[in-house]
């Protein structure tokens, strides 16, 4: 879809108007291990109510159009968790089902990009008209401080090693997909103890490889970072303007979770649309 309908039709990437958005909490699985995520607690609820939270790309059809219901001005179904979208193959089935039934929304996917150069021609080939990409370093250094590891091809990496694959992974994968056409968001978890002082740096080199738009997202401080501080309005602000620098920033962001049904900021029918499904705190968006 052009940058211009994207513009207009999409509640993260500038729309003016009242536009809203359904999340699919299609994806049970991560591949990263970010410090500051505190699926943990999920997984240690493996018990079958809690499990029974994700959902199916055949049920996905059903919740949509109950979203709809209630709330007309969706014009986005995105799918963002609560693992990661591209570690399963749900939210890419999930789309290729809803596709065809909801033709006129929006079909945005948030990712951690660790698989993205790998998976980037099935993105394009689902049709995908926005991705956000969640891009915490360009350093393998500081990316090494974010995550505790990551399993890629069935091997676990660590450290800097696993900073510099999953970096060059997200990158490439970006170049791919904006190539192609895909309206590219980035967002980067602000955490002010690493990577402060490196957010102009992330914003130029995601701009190089073809995103369009930058979210800054503060650290909700919990899990391996629950003692980090929680950047402040002011640390926001200067790190907007870093990244201002280089490419457009998004400012609404509302922090999501991987269930969140309505318009941003304004209303939010989780409970009516996904009622029937027991729920716990934290179910994640990467948004
Ligand atoms: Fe969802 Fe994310 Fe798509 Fe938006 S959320 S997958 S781009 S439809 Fe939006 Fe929510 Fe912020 Fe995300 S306000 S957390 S940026
Ligand atoms: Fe995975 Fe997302 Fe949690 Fe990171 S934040 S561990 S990518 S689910």
């Amino acid at each position: 879809m052009e940058a211009g309908r994207v513009r207009e039709l999409h509640p993260c990437f500038g729309a003016k108007k009242n536009r809203g958005r359904i999340h699919l909490p299609v994806c049970p699985g991560c591949n990263l291990e970010c410090r500051f995520c505190d699926r943990k607690i999920n997984e240690e609820e493996q018990r079958p109510g809690v499990t029974a939270r994700v959902i199916t790309p055949e049920e996905a059809v059903g919740y949509v159009e109950k979203a709809l219901q209630f709330c007309p001005e969706i014009s986005v179904i995105g799918i963002a968790g609560p693992g990661d979208t591209l570690a399963t193959d749900n939210a890419l089935n999930t789309f290729r089902l809803l596709g065809q039934k909801f033709p006129r929304l929006l079909k945005c996917m948030s990712t951690n990009g660790l698989l993205l150069k790998d998976r980037a021609e099935e993105v394009i080939e689902v049709g995908i008209d926005t991705l956000t990409v969640t891009v915490n370093a360009v350093d393998p250094a500081l990316e090494a401080k974010m995550i505790s590891g990551l399993v890629y091809h069935g091997r676990r990496y660590e450290g800097e090693e696993a900073g510099r694959l999953i970096i060059g992974n997200q990158l490439a994968g970006i170049r791919k997909v904006a190539a192609a056409g895909v309206t590219v968001k980035v967002n980067t978890v602000l955490v002010n103890e690493i990577n402060r002082f490196h957010i102009g740096e992330i914003a130029k080199a995601v701009k190089e490889a073809g995103a369009s738009i930058y979210n800054i997202i503060p650290l909700i401080p919990q899990h391996d970072l629950r003692d980090c501080e929680e950047p402040s309005c002011i640390d926001l602000a200067i790190a907007r303007k870093e990244a201002e620098k280089y490419i457009d920033v998004f400012r609404h962001c509302q922090r999501c979770r991987a269930d969140a049904v309505g318009v941003p900021g304004k209303n939010n029918f989780s409970k009516e649309v996904y009622g029937g499904l027991p729920r716990v705190k934290d179910t994640f968006s990467h948004g």
